[in-house]
């Protein structure tokens, strides 16, 4: 798969793109590029953003500065890009990222995610070069970076030969093998610890009641990640107080 991220800050991903699962997919054949958005501005002094009209705070990335920077990467007209490719506008108020959307991404061959950054994109950019708007979460971050990288991580470790183990993503929070449910908790040595244990059922050595004992766990996180947030302590039962 190959991922190309336009951004203003493409050194912010070099760090990024050392992470072990990133670098694994990166060597087993994807691609994670960045472009520099600035680099391709017609605008004099680097400039590629503006005033919103109307007024108010902040500013707006240009739409002319985008045509400029997607024109000279893809040497197409980025409203035909779209036809081709997945082009993503990231902004706080598109389509929640989940593990659907992750999974439906790492089908694809190739997308372009648009980085936007101060008060967001110019609404051209996405009506005309976009296919869609993607959202990390309800919540407003100082730019788009952040979220491509999350986007990045979510579906570069779905690729073939990004994890070491390569069924550690088959049974995992949110998979099919747990029918969409979060992943039931693990534990490993030691046994005791501080007087905490670990469950009886897991060191019994029977699979089908440890199988049984983890599809009901996670059935139970289910119930608590939809809404009913149950407190958790930090601590087991004879912890407490
Ligand atoms: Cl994709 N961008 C920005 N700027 N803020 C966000 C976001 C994206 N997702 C959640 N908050």
């Amino acid at each position: 798969m190959n991922i190309d991220v336009f951004t203003l800050f493409p050194d912010w991903f070099d760090w990024f793109r050392g992470q072990r699962h990133v670098a694994n997919a990166i060597a087993a054949g994807s691609s994670l590029s960045c472009v520099d958005i600035r680099a391709h501005t017609p605008l004099t002094g680097g400039q590629v953003d503006d005033t919103p009209y109307g007024g108010g705070a902040g500013m707006v990335l240009r739409v002319d500065v985008m045509d400029a920077a997607l024109s000279a990467h893809y040497r197409v007209d980025p409203v035909q890009l779209r036809q081709r490719r997945r082009v993503i506008a990231l902004t706080p108020s598109g389509r929640l990222f989940d593990e659907e959307y992750a999974n439906e991404l790492a089908e694809e061959r190739e997308i372009t995610l648009l980085c936007g950054r101060y008060e967001g994109f110019d609404e051209r950019i996405v009506e005309r070069f976009c296919t869609e708007t993607l959202s990390i979460g309800r919540y407003v971050l100082a730019g788009g970076e952040l979220a491509a990288m999350v986007v990045c991580d979510a579906v570069m470790r779905k690729l073939p030969g990004a994890l070491g183990h390569e069924d550690s993503a088959l049974e995992e929070s949110y998979s099919a093998a747990l029918e969409g449910a979060p992943e039931y908790p693990h534990y490993t040595r030691p046994a005791q610890y501080r007087g905490w244990e670990v469950p009886d059922v897991l060191l019994s050595g029977h699979h089908e009641q440890i199988r049984r004992w983890r599809m009901a766990q996670s059935a139970r996180r289910q119930v608590h990640a939809a809404g009913e947030i149950e407190v958790d302590k930090g601590e087991g039962e004879e912890g407490a107080r």
